[in-house]
């Protein structure tokens, strides 16, 4: 069985979990936070997670082991077929996360975690988001989903990208994000009306308390 290695609060850790759930894929998780443990290295060769154990070995990379999921488990595909479709849909995914979770992430600290964030990556992160937030208006449909009718990778990892790079914004900037792309709060809202939605983020608000212990005993 595959085994998936990470934590609840994790969004990336989270998007593995969503594509599993809509594929009907079973899998065995051993929670852990990021570490640079040699003997988890030997898994996730950066010590990030999530991390995908199959029988074959270990995958990293969120968008990576999506597709590896639905090229081995074809049941309720998060890709279309189609060459072309299907690489628009890799470009939303490395889009969401390059322009919308990794400028968020660098403030992180500062929003969730009551630190320290220097001006300057303030001020490069707020530049980013809504540049990345208007490139996403400009690619993706919302109709209601990212590529129109059918949900598909995209649209898991602009729900775990977005949600975050939102409350960045609203927090620290003081701008409505999702605003800045029509259609996005209401693909956002009919994400988090799915009962495998739900459930995640029912798992993520339990872990959420160790977690944030985990971190305040890092300082
Ligand atoms: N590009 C990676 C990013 C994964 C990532 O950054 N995960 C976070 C947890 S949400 C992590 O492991 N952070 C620890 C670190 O950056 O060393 C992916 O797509 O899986």
């Amino acid at each position: 069985m595959l085994t998936l290695y990470g934590f609840d609060v994790s969004n990336y850790f989270n998007m593995i979990k969503l594509g599993c759930a809509i594929k009907g894929i079973e899998y065995k998780t051993v929670i852990l936070y990021p570490n640079q443990s040699s003997e988890y290295l030997d898994k996730s060769p950066m010590g990030k997670v999530p991390a995908l154990e199959t029988e074959q070995g270990v995958l990293t990379e969120t968008n990576v082991i999506l597709e590896y999921l639905d090229e081995a488990y074809p049941n309720n595909p998060l890709y279309p077929g189609d060459a072309f479709a299907k690489a628009k849909i890799r470009e939303m995914v490395k889009m969401a996360e390059l322009y919308l979770e990794l400028p968020a992430r660098r403030c992180h600290p500062a929003v969730f975690f009551g630190q320290e964030v220097d001006e300057l990556t303030k001020k490069q992160a707020k530049r980013a988001l809504y540049k990345g937030i208007e490139g996403m208006a400009r690619c993706a449909q919302f109709s209601p989903y990212l590529a129109g009718e059918q949900l598909t990778a995209a649209d898991i990892v602009f729900l775990y990208s977005a949600d975050l790079a939102a409350l960045v914004a609203g927090k620290l900037f003081d701008f409505d994000l999702l605003a800045l792309a029509p259609g996005a709060k209401e693909l956002m809202a009919k994400l988090n009306q799915r009962e495998d939605v739900k459930k995640i983020a029912e798992d993520r608000k339990v872990a959420n308390v160790a977690f944030k212990q985990y971190i305040a005993s890092l300082s």
